[in-house]
């Protein structure tokens, strides 16, 4: 039984361990993780499940966590889509994957519905932002590859980081409304201006959303372990200020009831 005087001091200790997790996640503003386990949902944030988006005829599926596609021959290839709830201007889009093809035009991430040429793609072996003429980095076929591309909207700058690395590969700025008009992201679907700039197959591992443009000291660690929810702290938090309130109502009930008689 827990002296009357020793209830605070737990209630604040706990509350304290809470918070101070909570926090820690805060500081990561992440809205999206997708990890592929037999599944297009969300670990993790507010972001809907994602969409896969099929050309006749390819095969795609999920094995050990990692969602794969293969003889896409459609127009504008096989991928995923994924309708933001609200546009974002200033955010980071992380990727692990990876592409059987990297010869010519390989859209990676599409910002504009597909109605624009836009976007990052490969091209020949290189990450291209078309068309700021900022090219970088490298990926090989059927190696995986980590990548991190930010966006901030109050510098109009964007960034891509390749494997971990803090050092940008490609730095674009004067961006403009340019890869801000995000009220729906495509991956690895071509856009329909042009056709055939996809990669008829490939795998994806993860794909995580911030709604932040994380920092070039971030970056690093833009892939560690999601931190458990936080959910039993915040039922013990909240079964302790029920019991404490209980008690104060208990008191007080009696102390009525005792003035009353
Ligand atoms: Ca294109």
């Amino acid at each position: 039984m827990l002296r009357k005087s020793a209830l605070p001091a737990v209630l604040v200790f706990k509350l304290a361990f809470w918070f101070s997790t909570t926090l820690t996640v805060a500081q990561v503003p992440l809205i999206g993780v997708y990890e592929f386990n037999n599944s297009y949902d969300n670990s993790y944030g507010t972001l809907p499940s994602l969409q896969p988006i099929r050309s006749p005829g390819d095969t795609i599926g999920f094995d050990s966590g990692w969602w794969v596609w293969n003889g896409a021959t459609g127009r504008d290839g096989t991928g995923l889509s994924l309708s933001l709830p609200s546009p974002l201007s200033t955010y980071s889009i992380g990727m692990r994957f990876q592409l059987s093809d990297t010869d010519y035009y390989r859209k990676i991430i599409d910002f504009s519905g597909l109605i624009s040429d836009y976007g990052l793609y490969d091209y020949y072996g290189v990450f291209r932002l078309y068309d700021t003429r900022k090219s970088g980095g490298s990926i090989s076929p059927n190696t995986p590859v980590t990548i991190v591309f930010t966006r901030d909207d109050s510098t109009k700058t964007a960034n891509l980081y390749v494997n971990g690395d803090p050092a940008p590969v490609l730095t674009a700025t004067d961006l403009g409304s340019l890869f801000a008009e995000t009220s729906v992201l495509h991956f690895f679907v071509d856009d329909s201006t042009t056709s055939g700039e996809y990669s008829p197959a490939g795998q994806i591992d993860e794909l995580r959303i911030w709604n932040a443009a994380l920092s070039s000291s971030q970056v690093p660690n833009a892939f560690a372990p999601i931190p458990e929810p936080r959910l039993g702290g915040l039922v013990t938090a909240a079964a302790i200020l029920g019991l404490a309130v209980t008690r104060r109502m208990l008191r007080h009930r009696t102390s009525s009831t005792t003035s009353a008689s």
